[in-house]
């Protein structure tokens, strides 16, 4: 009999005890997707992806070095779907990493596929849909690894996961949709209806006095960053992304999404009192504040049930701590001067469909015919030519073992969490809001901190800048994202391919791989545009549309059309905009835009107030789009 951990999570754990006796083990997941339905806010039912027959969903657990075993069957119906384990380097398995047409094609609706992958590293992670907008429909839970040589043993009592996230009562196939459309040219986001922890509300956790508890948090949620803090009781930080820290302490945290900290909280010596804990979504993300929301999230620590559970004071100023700060446990060495430098900017825009999207430079990332790492397959020595890629995947080639700076300025005025697929990296500078692009003749290796601050998705000020490093150590397909899902819908998105003639050598491919491609109609071989002979002909790779008609900007339609709706004359002019005749090639791409439910692309969201939409220089070749034929 197949004993399904997430069903018996009790006595698998006493499985797997028994059975590490003789070394690592082997932790098999049978992953049945279907659709639930769920109210985790009180106010709304629908339509949630759900792990057999449950959501909140399973929880992982395993134990470093043990080899993690994921039977997807994918029994949606209607949605393809992936899975990516957050933080996991994948290291000599990038073929495992997830995202979709990236390292893997799509698992289509009524596919199976497995996930086979060994844990090296311990601490506090997740999983979710990788799979264009999919995982704010549900599909994400946290993934804990433990360390029987963890530093901080012995200094805590228990252990405790804890979940935050926003929650959209409509499904992704609604709102993207809504938000890639033209007559949302500024890209404003869709407001959450509401803020969870551990999906739900009023969540009560039972304390013990004078104890100390080690508290796994992870953001799941798709756009809001969130303060969160304890009342009466500090945090002590001792893990960011699965990088163990020095002691933190801490009075408030910002998390954003795809972020996990773990931190301890000893209680009081004393049970006269229940403490609220609360998560606060940054509304400084939100274009307005829809009338009723609240955006906060409250749960207890109880000490006493007998007593109330207070209602939380109003904090003023969010003072949250620095995780530029945090020191790295290791105390590993800030990394020598790169081989190689990549700077991105940031950018939001209009192309010639009128509709939103967000750039590196000029490009908006387009999910490619044929999924990149096969292409690094299949390509032989030009698997180092980053144009077999396709433009539009937004691909630079790293080389093995060389050390690799990435430098973000932010030519927008929100905050953008950005990750790194494969790694964890070391941020070596970050600016301020408003500080403007970061100038590299000002800098050298004694600005940096001696010991920088490690972890997977860091936050990107305002107008502002962040760099970072990582050794290329980990050959394989890495995507470089912005977490906020829009965003990744909208195309902020670049593809790190990692020493690929070194992927070429060591990685095998499992049949499953190429059958749940079959089972899709996706070819898994060549390049980008799916040409075998000529892979330098990249005649008919997926591009995103060309730019705006002769005579529009970006700038100029954003602040026509806010200059308009101050004069409460908004809809007249987005409705003639979206009038204007954008030519029969982009019809195309609209429907293939809201059929697609493949890649991540995205854009930004912030106050009209201050939105700066700056016009890319985007090129006119508006190329015949093809996805939509992939997703049915
Ligand atoms: C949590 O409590 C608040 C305040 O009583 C209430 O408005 C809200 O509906 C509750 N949430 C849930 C999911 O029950
Ligand atoms: C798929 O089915 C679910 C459950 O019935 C429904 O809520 C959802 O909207 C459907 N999704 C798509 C893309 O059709
Ligand atoms: C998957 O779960 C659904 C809903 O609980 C159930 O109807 C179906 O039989 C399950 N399929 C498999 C293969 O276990
Ligand atoms: C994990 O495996 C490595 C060798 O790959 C070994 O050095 C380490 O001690 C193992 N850790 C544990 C906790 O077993
Ligand atoms: C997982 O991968 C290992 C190493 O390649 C292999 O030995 C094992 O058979 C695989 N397990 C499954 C269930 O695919
Ligand atoms: C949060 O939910 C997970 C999964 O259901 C559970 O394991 C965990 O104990 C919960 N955390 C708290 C603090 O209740
Ligand atoms: C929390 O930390 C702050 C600053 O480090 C300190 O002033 C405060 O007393 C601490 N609070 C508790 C409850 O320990
Ligand atoms: C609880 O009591 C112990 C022993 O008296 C003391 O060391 C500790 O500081 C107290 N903790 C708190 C949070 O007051
Ligand atoms: C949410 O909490 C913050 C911080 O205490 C407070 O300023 C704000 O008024 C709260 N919002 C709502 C809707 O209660
Ligand atoms: C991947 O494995 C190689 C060889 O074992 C090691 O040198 C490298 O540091 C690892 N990289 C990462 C990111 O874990
Ligand atoms: C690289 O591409 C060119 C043009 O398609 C081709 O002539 C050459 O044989 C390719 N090299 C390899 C090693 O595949
Ligand atoms: C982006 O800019 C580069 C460098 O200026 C240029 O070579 C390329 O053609 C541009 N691409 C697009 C899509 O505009
Ligand atoms: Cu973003």
């Amino acid at each position: 009999m197949a004993l399904s951990l997430s069903f018996f999570p009790v006595l698998s754990m006493l499985l797997l005890a028994l059975s590490r006796v003789a070394g690592a083990a082997t932790v098999v997941y049978d992953f049945n997707i279907t659709w639930v339905r769920a109210n985790p806010d009180g106010l709304y039912e629908r339509p949630t992806i759900g792990i057999n027959g449950q959501w909140p969903l399973p929880v992982m657990t395993a134990t470093i070095n043990d080899t993690i075993v994921v039977n997807v069957d994918n029994q949606l119906g209607n949605q393809t779907t992936t899975i990516h384990f957050h933080g996991m380097f994948q290291n000599g398995t990038t073929d495992m990493d997830g995202p979709n047409q990236v390292t893997q094609c799509g698992i289509a609706p009524g596919s199976q596929f497995t996930y086979n992958f060994t844990v090296k590293q311990a601490g506090t992670y997740w999983y979710h849909s990788h799979y264009y907008g999919q995982y704010p429909d549900g599909l994400r839970a946290p993934f804990i690894i433990s360390d029987p040589d963890y530093p901080y043993k012995g200094q805590f009592d228990e252990e405790l996961v804890l979940s935050v996230s926003d929650w959209y009562h409509q499904e992704m196939r609604v709102l993207i949709p809504k938000f890639l459309s033209k007559a949302n040219p500024t890209g404003a986001e869709p407001i959450p209806q509401a803020a969870l922890f551990n999906d739900t509300q009023n969540l009560t956790v039972t304390v013990q006095p004078g104890k100390t508890y080690l508290i796994h948090l992870v953001n799941v949620g798709a756009f809001a960053g969130q303060y969160i803090w304890f009342e009466g009781h500090n945090m002590t930080i001792v893990e960011v992304d699965g990088v163990y820290t020095d002691e933190a302490e801490a009075e408030m945290i910002y998390i954003s999404p795809a972020q996990r900290y773990s931190f301890m909280v000893t209680t009081k010596n004393e049970t006269s009192t229940n403490y609220a804990f609360i998560g606060s979504m940054d509304t400084t993300l939100f274009d307005k504040i829809p009338n009723g929301l609240n955006w906060n999230v409250t749960g207890w620590l109880v000490y006493d049930s007998a007593k109330p559970l207070p209602t939380p004071a109003l904090v003023d100023k969010f003072n949250d701590f620095d995780d530029f700060d945090l020191v790295p446990y290791d105390k590993k060495p800030l990394l020598p001067d790169p081989d190689q430098t990549i700077t991105l900017d940031v950018m939001m825009g209009v192309l010639g469909d009128g509709k939103p999207y967000a750039f590196f430079q000029n490009i908006s990332y387009v999910s490619q015919k044929v999924p990149t790492l096969y292409t690094v397959m299949s390509t032989g020595e030009n698997a180092t030519n980053p144009a077999v890629y396709g433009e539009f995947s937004n691909s630079f080639v790293l080389g093995h073992n060389q050390i690799n700076e990435i430098v973000v300025n932010n030519h927008d005025s929100g905050k953008h969490p950005f990750h790194l697929h494969g790694h964890n990296f070391q941020v070596i500078a970050r600016s301020e809001e408003q500080a403007g692009d970061f100038d590299p003749s000002n800098s050298s290796q004694t600005d940096y901190p001696a010991i920088p601050m490690r972890r997977d998705t860091i936050t990107l000020n305002p107008n502002g800048n962040l760099v970072f490093r990582f050794a290329s150590d980990n050959p394989g397909v890495w995507l470089f994202h912005c977490h906020i899902e829009w965003h990744m819908d909208q195309g902020l998105v670049a593809t790190m391919v990692e020493a690929p003639l070194e992927i070429q050598k060591s990685l095998t491919i499992p049949q499953d791989h190429f059958d749940a491609c079959r089972a899709a109609n996706i070819p898994y071989a060549g390049n980008a545009a799916g040409n075998t002979i000529d892979v330098l002909d990249l005649a008919g790779a997926n591009a995103p549309p060309g730019p705006l008609p002769a005579g529009f900007t970006t700038r100029g339609i954003v602040a026509l059309v806010f200059s308009c709706i101050s004069a409460l004359l908004g809809l007249a002019v987005i409705s003639w905009y979206g009038s204007v005749d954008m030519g029969a090639a982009n019809k195309a791409t609209e429907q293939q835009r809201i059929a697609e439910m493949n890649q991540p692309e995205s854009h930004e969201l912030v106050s009209p107030a201050t939105t700066v939409v700056e016009a890319p220089e985007a090129e006119t070749d508006t190329k015949t789009e093809t996805e939509i034929e992939m997703e049915r």
